[in-house]
């Protein structure tokens, strides 16, 4: 008899901050998307794999945040990615923060909702809410906003309740007759994007506000020099002179500040000793 599988995708959408990359990190137990408190730190579609046993194939895709403004100049290539997404996802996650609803969560709702996908308000930032009591009028407000395939409180976070995420939707994905993607995959970004990530949340976290949004991080060359120790040189993107100053920093502090922390991350990650070069270059410069 041939083998049976089951696959699902679900796409992660809602404002900027309200914890996209935290749950998409969370569900699959592995560091795929920045997190940070900076809006728009997700640049792009971001894929998450949960196998389940070896037939049950759960897919997510974390997404940079909806924000009004941007939508509305209609110039935003990010959004534009997004619903392109649309058609081949099977269901939405919009992400809630908190007992809050804004008029922002309200134009995401009215988007997506055209899609005609089965929509679960996922609550998340539990953890922050100081009266639980607060909780349930809050569920039967949203109740009435849409016709919620489920109202899920978590926190992604510390993880509160993140495994009913996918206890939902197992039962409504669909058989397929081959998997979407190989059974031991946990992302569908390549090594140098995933290290490239790393190193731009290290550079968000110190320039915090001072960091230009334009910067793109590209990892050139990922070489084991033997199975405990690898060098890995990335080179860093700016527009302009004075975005490179400041990157470098004074004698170069911060650049070497913000490539200790990637260094120690990308160790973690890596699990060995990582020797790691950064450059910084204007944009359009080849090395
Ligand atoms: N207390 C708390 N903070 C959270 C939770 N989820 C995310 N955050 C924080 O919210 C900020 C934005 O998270 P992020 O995942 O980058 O949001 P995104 O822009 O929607 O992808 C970060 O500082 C996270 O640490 C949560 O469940 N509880
Ligand atoms: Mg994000």
């Amino acid at each position: 008899m041939k083998q049976k599988y089951f696959s699902g995708t679900s796409v992660i959408i809602g404002k900027p901050n309200v914890g996209k990359s935290t749950i998409i990190n969370k569900l699959i137990n592995s560091k795929i998307s920045i997190v940070s408190k900076k809006k728009h730190t997700t640049q792009s579609n971001i894929t998450g794999i949960m196998n389940i046993g070896l037939q049950h194939q759960l897919i997510y895709i974390d997404t940079p945040g909806i924000s009004k403004k941007y939508v509305y100049k209609n110039q935003n290539k990010t959004f534009r990615n997004t619903m392109a997404l649309m058609h081949s996802i099977q269901f939405i996650f919009l992400i809630l923060e908190k007992t809050s609803w804004t008029n922002e969560d309200e134009y995401i709702l009215n988007i997506v909702k055209k899609y005609l996908k089965p929509i679960f308000a996922i609550i998340n930032k539990i953890d922050k809410i100081k009266s639980k009591e607060h909780l349930l009028p809050h569920i039967l407000t949203l109740s009435k906003k849409h016709m919620f395939q489920e109202i899920i409180p978590i926190s992604g976070k510390t993880g509160e309740n993140i495994h009913i995420l996918s206890k939902v939707i197992q039962n409504k994905l669909k058989i397929v007759p081959k998997p979407t993607f190989p059974f031991d995959l946990k992302t569908n970004l390549d090594i140098k994007s995933i290290v490239s990530e790393i190193i731009r949340e290290k550079l968000i976290l110190y320039l915090g506000d001072e960091l230009p949004y334009s910067i793109q991080v590209s990892t050139k060359n990922i070489i084991d020099r033997n199975i405990k120790t690898s060098y890995i040189e990335a080179v860093i993107s700016v527009n302009n002179t004075q975005h490179k100053k400041i990157i470098i920093g004074c004698k170069g502090k911060k650049i070497k500040l913000c490539g200790s922390l990637a260094r120690k991350a990308l160790e973690k990650f890596f699990n060995k000793s990582i020797y790691l070069s950064l450059k910084v270059i204007k944009k359009n410069k080849t090395l």
